[in-house]
């Protein structure tokens, strides 16, 4: 073994790191499910935890779009009007929506025209709907948290970098 590796190749195995980590991140890597019971946002959060995944997080469009293609493709899905519950919230400060799986701020947004409204000022729990007569396809709501018989979508839980690497 050379006493010194050169420099030029520390820098291709980092990138090369770098590149396998962004892989294993990418959004595609997501598993999806819909459970078959209805449930209150809470309940929903529950349900995911207890089969060992998260309820959904979406961080960007093209998630918004797989997360999209999965309903559609299930039988929880009626193309005249769907909702399911999503994992954000504006629970800890009105106005102010995180994703409660990981904490993080909902940067990247999808709401329906005029939402969240949070109507009677007692709506703050977000969910996916797709309701085509009212021009609202796989756009965001805010609804009360509390309402039951909605259908919910289970995401799988980020594996830790140590698990990442190992692939
Ligand atoms: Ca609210
Ligand atoms: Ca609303």
């Amino acid at each position: 073994m050379p006493k010194t590796i050169p420099c030029k190749s520390i820098v291709l195995i980092v990138i090369w790191t770098f590149l396998q980590v962004q892989s294993t991140l990418s959004s595609t890597d997501k598993e999806y499910e819909i459970p078959s019971i209805r449930a209150n946002w809470f309940k929903a959060n529950e349900f995911c935890n207890s089969i060992g995944m998260q309820l959904v997080t979406i961080t960007n469009r093209d998630e918004n779009d797989a997360v999209a293609r999965f309903v559609q493709g299930s039988d929880k899905f009626s193309d005249v009007a769907s909702s399911f519950w999503l994992g954000g919230s504006d629970l800890a400060e009105e106005g102010t929506f995180s994703w409660m799986p990981n904490g993080r701020l909902v940067r990247y947004a999808n709401w329906s025209p005029g939402e969240p409204n949070n109507n009677n000022g007692t709506e703050h729990c977000m969910q996916l709907v797709y309701i085509p007569r009212f021009e609202q396809r796989w756009t965001w709501n805010d609804n009360e948290c509390r309402t039951k018989y909605m259908y919910f979508i289970c995401e799988s839980k980020p594996r830790d970098c140590v698990e990442q690497l190992k692939g």
